[in-house]
């Protein structure tokens, strides 16, 4: 299969604005499965509202285009009912961790085999650029046009501490990593949080004078490294991409399995 026939052509052109990265987490996420071989009845696509969730519509997989924030609540049932299907989720930080923070701390904490990919542009995209909870401190947006007050989350903390097993993060600035990245997410067992960091020139750039989004892919290069770097150690202020988690732990459905065969010899 090619890349193209993953595509539902009929609903081209895209919505996305110029610049936008979230067509380049589409085109690379379609290049990782390409290189898996994988056949389009294999895998089932969950997402709830947002430009980033948008990405459903565009794919020619099993797709669900569900409620904002619920996206992980759907993936889980389709799991649990078709566990041999791969499950990828792509959320907005807005989706992934304001109205669905409390669905992904326990979709970890469940280790279910799901890849959930943030698609991090910092601000909500589709509604009109309000600040969300991975904004950050300082940070301006049209419910914040002074700055914003609150702090922000580290999705890679906050996905390792809930217990996912396989934990990374890069950007749209490093494509190939991402083919790599979400490779290795689809492949891995268990729940894979992968963050990318994608551009929202429109809204998060405009506000916060980031300039256009080739600027704003440059400054993925300036304002990242790669992990345990000795940049990092010169300069602790960088982001650090890469894989930080990759473990083996017991798989819900497989646990759930378990529990199904005990009821059926009634022990
Ligand atoms: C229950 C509910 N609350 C709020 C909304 C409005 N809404 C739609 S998308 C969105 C946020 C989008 O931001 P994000 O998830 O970060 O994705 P982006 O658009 O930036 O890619 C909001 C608040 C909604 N559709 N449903
Ligand atoms: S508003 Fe932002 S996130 Fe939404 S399509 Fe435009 S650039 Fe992308």
């Amino acid at each position: 299969m090619a890349v193209k026939d993953y595509i539902r052509e009929r609903f081209f052109p895209h919505m996305w604005c110029p610049g936008c990265g979230h067509g380049i987490v589409l085109n690379s996420m379609l290049r990782a499965i390409e290189k898996l071989e994988m056949s389009k009845n294999d895998i089932v696509m969950v997402s709830g509202i947002g430009c980033s969730a948008r990405i459903s519509g565009y794919v020619d997989f099993h797709t669900l285009h569900t409620i904002h924030g619920r996206a992980l609540a759907f993936a889980t049932g389709v799991k649990m009912s078709r566990p041999e299907v791969n499950i990828l989720v792509p959320m907005g930080d807005g989706d992934a961790l304001a109205i669905g923070g409390n669905h992904f701390i326990h979709a970890a904490r469940r280790n279910i085999d799901i890849t959930a990919i943030v698609m991090n542009n910092r601000i909500y995209g589709m509604t009109g650029g309000q600040y969300s909870p991975l904004s950050g401190y300082g940070i301006k947006a049209t419910t914040a046009p002074y700055m914003n007050i609150d702090h922000d989350f580290d999705v890679v903390e906050l996905a390792k501490s809930a217990g996912a097993t396989f934990v990374a993060r890069t950007t749209t600035y490093h494509i190939q990593q991402i083919v790599d990245i979400i490779q290795q997410a689809i492949l891995h067992k268990g729940f894979s949080v992968v963050e990318i960091m994608s551009q929202c020139p429109t809204y998060f750039g405009r506000k916060n004078k980031e300039g256009s989004g080739v600027d704003m892919l440059k400054r993925y290069k300036k304002i990242t490294t790669p992990i345990g770097s000795k940049a990092k150690k010169e300069n602790p202020d960088l982001i650090e991409r890469g894989i930080f988690v990759q473990k083996e732990m017991p798989e819900y459905c497989a646990e759930y399995d378990k529990v199904i065969e005990m009821a059926m010899k009634g022990q």
